[in-house]
């Protein structure tokens, strides 16, 4: 990771390759593509399955890519709107910084502190042994929970800041579980791309 990656936090967990970036964009890049995704992007709620039963994903999503290949997890299958304008602009960006070529860009909006993303791995096949995950994270800041999945530990939390990147890589996947908890604090909006590499 170290030698893929120019600079920044490397968080330095075992078993995993995590660089974060921050800031990423500069806080007028950050406030206008907020503005922007907030207004444009086609957001909306799935209903998702979980052991049987049905419930409406507790945040809001969408699935944009330069391809029509779905993407399925939770039970759901997205497929892909075109990208656009600003998604190309932030796209181009972390290429350039992570010499990866993303197909995909899966975004999530965080409406207030009650929406979340459960405990996962970003581990479904279209994305490959070893995916690389880009993630840019925009408006309010919000913990991004990081555990082993046998080694107890190995745990890390990290306050995700308006315009920071955090890239994903190597075996992170096959290690360790994410998410974005659930809080009773006030919280305003936040939204997050995560750029990915769908086969
Ligand atoms: O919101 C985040 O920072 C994480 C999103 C995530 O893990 C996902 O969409 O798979
Ligand atoms: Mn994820």
């Amino acid at each position: 990771m170290t030698q893929l990656f120019s600079k920044d936090t490397d968080l330095n967990l075992p078993d995993s390759e995590i660089v974060y970036y921050n800031p990423f964009l500069t806080k007028g890049e950050a406030d206008h593509y907020f503005e922007k995704l907030r207004e444009r992007i086609s957001w909306r709620q799935d209903d998702i399955r979980v052991y049987g039963k049905v419930y409406a994903q507790p945040r809001l999503t969408a699935l944009y890519a330069d391809n029509d290949r779905p993407y399925r997890y939770s039970g759901i299958e997205m497929r892909p709107i075109k990208f656009t304008e600003e998604l190309l602009e932030i796209k181009e960006k972390i290429e350039l910084k992570t010499n990866t070529r993303f197909t995909s860009c899966l975004l999530n909006l965080y409406r207030n502190g009650r929406d979340s993303n459960g405990w996962h791995a970003d581990n479904e096949k279209e994305l490959g042994k070893n995916p690389i995950i880009a993630s840019v994270s925009l408006g309010q800041e919000r913990f991004f929970h990081l555990k082993h999945r046998t080694k107890k530990h190995l745990r890390k939390k990290i306050a995700l800041a308006h315009g920071s990147l955090l890239i994903m890589g190597g075996a992170t996947q096959h290690h360790y579980l994410h998410q974005i908890a659930k809080s009773a604090k006030p919280m305003a909006e936040r939204i997050n791309l995560t750029f990915r590499v769908i086969k």
